[in-house]
């Protein structure tokens, strides 16, 4: 069961809900975070609240691709944690021209993870709007990872899609350059849906695939498995947490286990895809950020 927002005719912006026979229903919760505290005041799981609500109700006419749809959870905060799979320390330190004992051979073993502050919410953007690449920099890639919706006390309650769009120069030349390496006008996207946890068998084998379209061809695929991931979702989330509040319907990105070939570069106009189990395809077009007008409100 996925948990979308979309952009009515009228202007609305909508919750709803994917059903398992893809059938979709409005909700009457007017945010993902205010379906968590409908949740939470109920006793019961997200889940479990939509099934009680749409029981009686009839789908919308639409399908999904026929919607604008928009970021699912509007997070105050997005953050990410680095360097969880072996090919982003391997490609880390590509990068960086280091061969061993590194930053990333460290943080790659050591019991606490790298986690940073990604995006704020008036820099998140959603489905297939422009990600930004940098003016400064010859070497940009997106970062295609699994994206954990959490709650204020660290419960996981749904997973999503996040694009850790990167600068391999601006780090590689100093990882003390880490938050212009990653975070700049819309370097970050998230979405389509949300899937919420209590319905996802089993997280750790979902298939993660990113697919990368310049003047329609494809120039760069890669595809791996959440089973590939060297900590757990609880362990990143307990770092996130420890001596920091968050916000109900905080998003935290897992790690990216896709690097593209060293050669490659992002270019303008080029489309990135990616796709996580039933989650859905993200699609963002890419444009210079100096060709992206300045965002003044949220989403
Ligand atoms: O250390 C830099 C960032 C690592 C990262 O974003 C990742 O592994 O996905
Ligand atoms: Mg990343």
């Amino acid at each position: 069961m996925k948990v979308i927002r979309f952009k009515k005719d009228s202007g609305v912006n909508q919750l709803a809900v994917v059903h398992d026979d893809n059938q979709i229903y409005e909700l009457s919760a007017e945010s993902f975070q205010d379906l968590m505290r409908v949740a939470e005041k109920a006793n019961k799981s997200c889940s479990q609240v939509i099934e009680e609500e749409i029981i009686n109700k009839q789908p919308i006419s639409q399908d999904l691709a026929e919607l604008k749809l928009l970021v699912p959870v509007v997070s105050d905060e997005v953050w990410a944690a680095g360097v969880t799979y072996l090919k982003s320390k391997e490609a880390r330190n590509r990068e960086a021209k280091v061969e061993k004992d590194s930053f990333y051979d460290k943080v790659y073993d050591a019991p606490r993870p790298e986690i940073f502050l990604k995006s704020t919410a008036r820099r998140l953007i959603g489905p297939n709007e422009p990600v930004g690449i940098r003016t400064d920099s010859n070497w940009q890639i997106p970062e295609p990872e699994l994206a954990l919706v959490v709650k204020a006390d660290g419960e996981i309650v749904g997973y999503t899609i996040g694009n850790d769009m990167s600068s391999r120069d601006i780090e590689g030349e100093n990882p003390l350059y880490l938050p212009q390496a990653k975070m700049w006008k819309h370097s970050c996207s998230i979405g389509p849906a949300i899937l919420l946890a209590d319905t996802v068998e089993d997280p750790y084998n979902l298939a993660i695939e990113c697919r990368i379209k310049r003047e329609g061809e494809l120039v760069s695929k890669g595809s791996a498995n959440t089973s590939m991931l060297k900590r757990s979702y609880n362990e990143l989330v307990s770092y996130l947490i420890k001596d920091n509040d968050i916000l109900d319907g905080t998003t935290l990105l897992t790690g990216t286990c896709i690097i593209p070939d060293d050669s490659f570069t992002l270019q303008e106009d080029d489309v990135i895809e990616i796709e996580i189990g039933s989650i859905g395809v993200l699609k963002n077009p890419v444009k210079l950020t100096s060709n992206i007008n300045k965002r003044e409100s949220l989403i």
